[in-house]
């Protein structure tokens, strides 16, 4: 009587089990598919973030960047290190940085912009030149590739074209960034352009 018991329950236990092994790995895969990575979730991704004075401070990823109004811009990168050599030279797709600032809110002292980048270089702009020029974008594709965010700034030495933006901050003040305050011009205009090489 005992053994025909522990018979039953043994086969009833192998059956069960068998019926979880038989069901369960197919869908287990798929739930740890589709389950979020919870470090993703608390590190995100890439941010920019866009603060000083403004009204209302906000953080854009790299995603988001990529459903605001867009403009692709034909622009070619020089370093003032090799004058005549054009470094890139190509199509250029971003947001312009006076949407991204004017979204923001800007309050009515500030008078430049502070770029900083993850690497620690910085560079500037004075406020004015970016609301008057739609063609100054943080670019995220150029020539179709995707690149990590950066400013593309035409007629401007690369000194301006700051890569992996990090913090675009509204001051107050003369901010001045990494080879601007080791005395390169402000302003960075490139003098005759239209006759440099491509
Ligand atoms: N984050 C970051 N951006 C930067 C720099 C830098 O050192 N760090 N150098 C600048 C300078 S001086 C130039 S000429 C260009 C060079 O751009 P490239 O690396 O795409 O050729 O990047 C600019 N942007
Ligand atoms: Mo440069």
């Amino acid at each position: 009587m005992k053994g025909k018991l522990a018979f039953s329950l043994i086969l009833i236990a192998l059956l069960a089990l068998g019926t979880y092994w038989a069901g369960t790995p197919g869908e287990t895969k798929r739930i740890a598919e589709k389950a979020p990575n919870p470090e993703e979730k608390i590190q995100g991704g890439p941010v920019i973030e866009i603060t000083g004075l403004v009204e209302r401070p906000y953080n854009v990823s790299i995603e988001e960047l990529g459903e605001m109004p867009s403009r692709s811009v034909q622009a070619v990168l020089y370093c003032v290190g090799a004058p005549n050599k054009a470094l890139k030279n190509g199509t250029w797709t971003g947001v312009p940085l006076s949407y991204l600032i004017q979204r923001a809110e800007i309050k009515k002292n500030a008078v430049k912009v502070a770029l900083y980048a993850s690497d620690g270089y910085t560079t500037d702009l004075k406020l004015e030149d970016i609301i008057n020029d739609e063609n100054i974008i943080v670019a995220y594709e150029y020539n179709g590739e995707s690149i990590s965010p950066r400013l593309v700034v035409p007629g401007r030495w690369g000194y301006k074209w700051i890569k992996r933006i990090i913090k675009i901050e509204l001051v107050d003040y003369d901010f001045k960034g990494t080879w601007e305050s080791a005395g390169y011009p402000d302003d960075a205009y490139i003098e005759n352009e239209d006759l440099r090489w491509k």
